[in-house]
């Protein structure tokens, strides 16, 4: 574990020579550099690398509240504590620790009074040539039941936001969050952006693809047992109102999110919830002239 600017952070690394930066704050993987060095995900050139903020970027880690979708601080808990590497991520063999890396947030006391349920939230971070796969688990280590929300949110680096395009999402429903949560039916093409944008797909398919065409680059997110997909662009407006976000920042970035959102999970005492995501990308360097 190295530390940089006070943050504790891991390095992963694979034989090919893409690379990972996972911070212990927040469990939260804030950079993923293909072999050529060039980044894939966003990070806000106003980031605020200093606790309690969240740092805007990477994929922040949202339990066990989504949003404003609760009581709890924007997007829960998770992401603003300090986790720890996970000594004990059995059943899983334990990580290598060079492409992958086992994390581990257990509640606190402090914790029990913004949120009355003890847990153990665990993270698998593992890096393979063009992928990056997280499995989340969430033990409920309390005498009862309780329920969750969960998102890994990926803030994906795109050339320009108005040359990509999200496939994989048509004709589903979604709620709209600038639109006090109403549903609404996505209609029967790819979508593009051109404003705002701040949804919640459901019952979303396993594969999404997100396709920034002057990159040539494809992202294709895979998730399993997270049904729920969140699309999210501030665009200009909102952009400025961030303080930890650039105003133009919004051009180079896209949230497409792994989640649990419409139905909340329920784990009795010590069941596990375990769910996965992968995100590849492939650069279509096919026809591209060179
Ligand atoms: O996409 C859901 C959402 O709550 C948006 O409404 C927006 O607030 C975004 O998340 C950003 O949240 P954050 O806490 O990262 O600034």
């Amino acid at each position: 574990v190295q530390d940089a600017d006070g943050l504790p952070r891991v390095i992963l690394t694979e034989p090919t020579g893409s690379s990972a930066e996972v911070l212990l704050y927040g469990g939260q993987v804030v950079s993923w550099k293909t072999e050529r060095r060039e980044e894939l995900l966003f990070k806000s050139s106003k980031a605020i690398w200093k606790p309690p903020k969240a740092v805007r970027g990477g994929i922040p880690v949202c339990f066990p509240q989504f949003g404003n979708l609760g009581s709890l601080e924007q997007h829960g808990i998770a992401r603003s504590r300090m986790w720890s590497l996970d000594r004990d991520p059995s059943p899983f063999p334990p990580a290598n620790n060079q492409s992958s890396v086992d994390l581990i947030l257990k509640s606190t006391e402090e914790d029990l009074k913004t949120w009355p349920h003890s847990f153990e939230l665990r993270l698998r971070i593992s890096l393979n040539p063009g992928k990056l796969t997280l499995i989340p688990r969430v033990r409920n280590t309390d005498n009862k039941a309780f329920s969750f929300m969960f998102a890994l949110r990926n803030y994906l680096s795109v050339s320009d936001i108005s040359e990509v395009r999200v496939e994989g999402l048509e004709t589903l429903d979604y709620f709209d969050n600038l639109m006090h949560r109403e549903r609404f039916t996505e209609q029967a093409d790819a979508i593009t952006f051109d404003g705002e944008i701040d949804r919640v797909y459901l019952s979303t398919p396993t594969k999404i693809a997100i396709i920034d065409h002057e990159k040539k680059r494809t992202f294709v997110l895979r998730k399993d047992n997270m049904p729920d997909a969140v699309v999210w662009n501030p665009w200009d407006k909102k952009a400025k109102a961030l303080l930890d976000l650039g105003d133009e920042d919004y051009k180079s970035m896209l949230c497409v999110d792994s989640a649990a959102i419409e139905t909340p999970i329920v784990l009795k005492p010590f069941e596990e919830w375990k769910s996965c995501q992968e995100l590849s990308t492939v650069s279509s360097s096919y026809c591209s002239g060179q």
